[in-house]
């Protein structure tokens, strides 16, 4: 089955990130469910030690990050197009919401709403980030938080102002992970009402909708898997590449932020400038290619 699906949970950002990517190329997709807390077994049985959310699945093939499953929607459907404009500062935004702006939200958004999160919650996203996470320190946090979010989103606004999307005429990835953090931060009840262009942007985006969701188990996504063969790489590998690791080599790969315990180990099939591969042999989905880009993850050679 060569439907892309989707394993995500509903207040997920980065999840409403690849929602809305599917829903600006119009695609009809699988929705599987994901905890929203570990253990995730069905999960880490398919990406093989990957716990966050979203995953991408195409048959034997997963995606992991946002970024990523970006790039694989467009090499799959170029229309309507997120290819970066000449001119445009699109990438460089998308590193800066992502390594930064991202964390000004979550300590908002944490903080004003940390009475309706539950211990388990914060036990688990304090073993993922390697930081305490307590009631008093997290609302403690939110006048600062406040403060830093609202200079910065001053920012956004200007870069916003007499402008269609953050890349020009049409959206690139910039812009979907700015939507997705800025629609945290409003779920998180962040009043825009003093930011009139990021409010007609934020409609323009929401406007291209979700594409059409069908609901699918985690096991019959697994069943998807174990019945495919992973496809082919799609890219020229650069081995060895300049980390030292060279194809063939045992290696694990975590990402740099909120990633512990959620490492993935194999036999690197794949690698260049921009994004690496590893093939992993799982025990309910047989013989998976886990695919993240360069940025943002760890790779180290372990075997
Ligand atoms: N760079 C990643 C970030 C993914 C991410 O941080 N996801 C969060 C949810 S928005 C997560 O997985 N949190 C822990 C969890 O859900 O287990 C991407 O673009 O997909």
């Amino acid at each position: 089955m060569n439907e892309p699906i989707l394993h995500h949970y509903k207040e997920s950002p980065y999840a409403e990130k690849a929602r809305a990517l599917l829903g600006y190329k119009q695609l009809a997709w699988r929705s599987v469910d994901v905890p929203r807390i570990a253990p995730k077994p069905d999960l880490v049985a398919l990406t093989g030690g990957y716990r966050k959310v979203p995953v991408l699945q195409i048959g034997a093939d997963i995606y992991c990050d946002t970024r990523l499953i970006a790039w694989v929607l467009e090499a799959r459907h170029p229309q309507p197009t997120l290819a970066t404009d000449a001119g445009s500062w699109g990438d460089i935004v998308e590193n800066w919401v992502d390594v930064n702006l991202f964390s000004k939200a979550v300590a908002y958004t944490l903080g004003r709403n940390v009475d309706h999160l539950d211990d388990a919650f914060l036990a688990d996203r304090s073993a993922l980030s390697g930081w305490p996470m307590e009631r008093a320190a997290l609302k403690g946090n939110v006048p600062l938080a406040e403060q830093v979010l609202t200079r910065e989103i001053t920012w956004i606004e200007n870069g916003l102002t007499g402008r269609l999307f953050v890349h020009g005429a049409h959206p690139g990835g910039a812009d979907f992970t700015l939507y997705s953090t800025l629609w945290f931060a409003r779920n998180g009840r962040f009043d825009f009402s003093a930011f009139p262009a990021i409010e007609a942007w934020f409609e323009r985006m929401r406007a291209f909708g979700r594409g059409t969701p069908t609901q699918m188990t985690a096991e019959e996504a697994l069943a998807v898997a174990a019945a495919a063969e992973p496809a082919d790489l799609g890219y020229e590998s650069r081995s060895p590449d300049a980390s030292g690791a060279a194809l063939g080599q045992v290696v694990s790969v975590t990402p740099e932020l909120l990633g512990k315990g959620t490492s993935v180990e194999g036999l690197l099939v794949g690698i260049d400038a921009r994004r690496l591969t590893v093939s992993v042999d799982t025990l309910r989905a047989g013989r998976v290619h886990v695919h993240f880009p360069r940025v943002g993850y760890r790779l180290r050679v372990t075997g």
